[in-house]
């Protein structure tokens, strides 16, 4: 009788790998720039484009409290709020 070669390995690979990846993506990008004074059109530079929108708003009559061609906030569209946009030129 030879004696049977039993393989008794019982090597239990024990991985005991717990990656967790930690991704903390705190990309919060302000949804709220703030506007640049002057800027009526929102495009980022206060230009003659600003003016003609607030010269234009005069003469509409349609622009209500703190619309954008209120420049300097006082509740109306007036001469002031282009003087106001002037100040502001970008160039
Ligand atoms: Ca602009
Ligand atoms: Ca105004």
């Amino acid at each position: 009788m030879t004696p049977d070669p039993t393989d008794t390995a019982t090597a239990t690979p024990t991985a005991t790998d717990t990656l967790v990846p930690t991704v903390t993506a705190t990309d919060t990008p302000s949804a709220t720039p703030t506007p640049l004074a002057g800027d009526v059109n929102r495009d980022g530079i206060v230009n003659q484009l600003d003016v003609d929108l607030v010269i234009q708003a005069i003469f509409r009559e349609v622009e209500a409290p703190g619309a954008p061609a209120d420049v300097n906030a006082d509740g109306r569209v007036t001469s002031g709020d282009v003087a106001a946009v002037v100040l502001h030129l970008s160039d």
